[in-house]
């Protein structure tokens, strides 16, 4: 397992690689540019900086998180081609630096969904939740401006204004794409990248939908165990691969993280984890919670358990983390509630890799 922490740039993080660098273990930083628009190719000159500022600061970056996918390209527009053409482009130059496991998501229009950025839980720490009542009752221009509003002048990953601007037509287009042909649009998309992907020796990663029903009724096809299988068959490669979010995966009652996670990891098409809790109200509805066992409704301990028992060999990450001890962050994003994950994470890995390889704790704390 390698450990890693989400950071969007020194111009766009209130979190700094010194402050990452001072939790244990986290050895790789999950990086992005994410000023670029969908659809362009990545700067070389841009790829190498970031490329340079991270490993100066002793991390890895060997993953890239995230890619966006032009619309046209889920949308099948003839354009498409050319959008795809500048992906691989993309796909090549993080190659060249060494980056191993690109994630993207293709959902349409919105990258994920939340009704609230900052719901107050009992102990006065703040998460993200959703409420299926207020996103039906909104129109997606006033949820972004809601969104927008509530981030405190950070960006949010996948609500760029300038992406959203033409949100009506968009939202217009998507009328006539059934799943069906959202999945036939992934998979002319993945025919093209995925050996080039393969070539370079990266893994693709697409990330669940967020939540994993569908939202303003835009069809959705990353929501469960089938949609899974079905994708990573479509072009059947290990760099076809998928990034399992406990969170995402987690919201919906009916998937079960267990039989996902055992099902994809005995498969070895797991190239990325995102590990997050989330805590199901009883209509269905969730928020986002500490890591720990205890605070939510995801078998954390369970799910740690599975990829230590399968030796997982790829990047893992804590995903959301609550906004505590005054912290004024990205939503999601902040640096102490992600430490304590990591952390606890990474305890729970230890214990099991001792147990694994009939080590006691002593020995392990003797050999350090
Ligand atoms: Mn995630």
């Amino acid at each position: 397992m390698n450990m890693t922490l989400r950071w969007f740039g020194h111009l766009d993080d209130s979190v700094t690689l010194k402050q990452i660098k001072q939790i244990p273990k986290v050895g790789g930083i999950v990086g992005t540019l994410n000023d670029l628009k969908a659809g362009e190719a990545w700067p070389l000159s841009r790829i190498r900086a970031l490329h340079r500022e991270v490993t100066l600061e002793g991390f890895s970056l060997e993953v890239i998180e995230s890619v966006n996918i032009h619309e046209d390209i889920k949308l099948g527009l003839p354009s498409r081609d050319k959008y795809i053409e500048a992906y691989i482009e993309t796909i090549r130059r993080l190659a060249s630096v060494g980056v191993k496991v690109i994630c993207y998501n293709f959902m349409p229009v919105f990258d994920w969904t939340r009704s609230d950025l900052a719901k107050v839980l009992p102990d006065k720490s703040t998460v993200l939740a959703y409420e299926r009542a207020k996103v039906e009752a909104i129109d997606p221009n006033s949820l972004l401006s809601h969104l927008t509003g509530g981030a405190g002048g950070f960006s949010l990953p996948g609500w760029e204004p300038e992406r959203l601007q033409e949100i009506v037509p968009l939202l217009e287009a998507y009328q006539h794409i059934t799943e069906e042909q959202l999945f036939l649009n992934l998979t002319y998309f993945l025919e093209k990248t995925v050996p080039v992907a393969a070539e370079c020796g990266v893994k693709l990663a697409i990330h669940p939908d967020d939540p994993p029903w569908p939202v303003f009724g835009l069809p959705r096809i990353v929501k469960n165990k089938s949609d899974l299988i079905r994708i990573i068959e479509a072009v059947d490669h290990p760099s076809n691969s998928l990034t399992l979010c406990s969170g995402s995966l987690g919201a919906s009652l009916t998937n079960d993280l267990s039989d996902i996670f055992q099902t994809f990891l005995e498969r070895d098409r797991v190239a990325f984890v995102h590990l997050r809790n989330i805590r199901h109200e009883p209509n269905g509805d969730f928020y986002e919670t500490a890591h720990c066992d205890e605070a939510g409704s995801v078998p954390m301990t369970h799910l740690i358990k599975l990829l230590s028992t399968y030796n997982y060999q790829g990047f893992i990450r804590p995903d959301h983390g609550r906004m505590i001890w005054g912290e004024k962050a990205r939503p999601g994003y902040g640096l102490y509630d992600r430490a304590l994950g990591a952390m606890y994470i990474q305890g729970q890995w230890d214990s099991f890799a001792n147990q694994r390889e009939g080590r006691s704790e002593y020995e392990t704390s003797r050999n350090a």
